[in-house]
C-alpha cells in the first residue's frame, strides 16, 4: 500500500494535497509535511483548503501561505489527510487518483489507495509511517509539521491512542529537528482574547445532567459575536467541561452562522461518542466525535441528545 502510493506520486504530473474544511492541526501540519517532502523530490504541489482563512495559531508552520482556497486548473493526483469522509475536501470528483491518509475509525475508504489506520494518535503519524516505509529522508521542516500533528490530537501527549510508538514518533520527530518546547509554547500560550472571554461564558453558564454524568453548552450566534470568537476559538473548549470529575460526556451546541447548529461531544472512561454522532450521520473518534444538523429546534435537539446519550451510553 505504502509503495503503491508513492508509485502513484512518482507518475503524477501536478500533485493537490487537500486538508480539510475547518482545518486543525492535524490536517494542516501532514499536508505540510507532505507538501515539503514532495517540493524536494522535485514534484509540482498545489495546497487546497475549502477555508477562506487559517486559524492563525498554525501561522508557524512552514509554508502555511501557500494553501490556496482556490483549486488549480490541472491536477491528476489528490491526497486528503485526516479526512474521515469525501465530503471534507469539498471537491468535485473527477478523473484524478486520491490517495486518503487518515485515522479516523469512521473513514469512508473514499481513496484509490486508502492509508488508515485507525489505531494512529494523528493523520500526521500515517503520513510518518508512509515516508519511512518509502524512505523518505525528514527534514526538520517536516518533522516540525508532523511533532504538530501528534501533539494536536493527543491533546500533548494526554489522549487518543496514546502509547509507546506515539512517544517513540514523538522522539524520532524530535531527533529529525521538531523543536518541541518551541511548538509547545507558539500552541498553548497564543491563546485569543476571544477564546478567553468565551471560555469565561461557558464556566459560567454550562448546564449538568443524568446526576452531572453530561455537561452541555450551548453557544448562540449572539454569544460568539460579544466574546468576538470565531469559529475557530470554539474548538475543543468544550474538554474543559469533559474535564469535570463527574463528567463523563460534555457536549457543546454551537449555532452556525447560516442557520443550524454543529455538535461537539468529548467524553472519557472508556465512554464511545462516535455511536451518538453516528445517529446523526456524525463522526469523529471514540473520545471526541461530532456532527452537524440544519435543525433550527434547538429545545428538541438537546432533549434528543440527551436521550439519546442515555439510551446510547447507558449512563
Ligand atoms: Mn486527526
Amino acid at each position: 500500500m505504502y509503495k503503491e502510493a508513492w508509485r502513484l506520486i512518482g507518475d503524477a504530473k501536478h500533485i493537490l494535497l487537500v486538508s480539510h474544511v475547518n482545518p486543525d492541526g492535524d490536517t494542516l501540519g501532514s499536508v505540510l509535511a507532505l507538501y515539503d517532502v514532495l517540493k524536494r523530490a522535485n514534484k509540482k504541489v498545489s495546497l487546497y483548503n475549502a477555508t477562506k482563512e487559517m486559524p492563525r495559531i498554525y501561522d508557524f508552520l512552514p509554508n502555511i501561505h501557500r494553501i490556496k482556497n482556490k483549486l488549480p486548473k490541472y491536477f491528476d493526483l489528490v491526497i486528503s489527510c485526516d479526512c474521515g469522509s469525501f465530503d471534507r475536501l469539498q471537491i468535485e470528483r473527477d478523473e484524478y487518483s486520491l490517495i486518503n491518509i487518515d485515522h479516523h475509525l469512521s473513514n469512508q475508504m473514499f481513496g484509490d489507495v486508502n492509508m488508515v489506520d485507525t489505531k494512529s494518535a494523528s493523520a500526521g503519524m500515517v503520513a510518518y509511517e508512509f515516508l519511512k516505509a518509502n524512505d523518505i529522508k525528514i527534514s526538520s521542516d517536516c518533522a516540525s509539521c508532523l511533532y504538530v500533528t501528534v501533539v494536536e490530537d493527543t491533546g500533548f501527549f494526554s489522549y487518543s491512542h496514546l502509547n509507546k510508538n506515539t512517544f517513540e514518533t514523538a522522539a524520532q520527530l524530535v531527533e529529525f529537528g521538531a523543536d518541541a518546547k518551541k511548538i509547545a509554547t507558539l500552541l498553548k500560550s497564543r491563546v485569543s482574547l476571544a477564546r478567553t472571554r468565551l471560555l469565561g461564558y461557558i464556566l459560567n453558564n454550562f448546564d449538568l445532567y443524568f446526576e452531572a454524568k453530561v455537561a452541555l453548552i450551548v453557544i448562540s450566534k449572539d454569544v460568539l459575536a460579544q466574546t468576538g470568537a470565531k469559529r475557530y476559538d470554539t474548538k475543543d473548549i468544550v474538554n474543559v467541561l469533559r474535564d469535570i470529575i463527574t463528567v463523563k460526556v460534555s457536549v457543546m451546541i454551537l449555532e452556525e452562522k447560516n442557520g443550524g447548529f454543529k455538535i461537539s461531544l468529548r467524553s472519557k472512561d472508556g465512554v464511545d461518542v462516535t455511536a451518538v454522532a453516528k445517529e446523526y450521520q456524525g463522526g469523529g473518534h471514540k473520545n471526541s466525535a461530532g456532527f452537524e444538523t440544519k435543525s433550527s429546534d434547538l429545545e428538541k435537539l438537546k432533549n434528543d441528545i440527551l436521550q439519546n446519550l442515555k439510551r446510547i451510553i447507558n449512563l
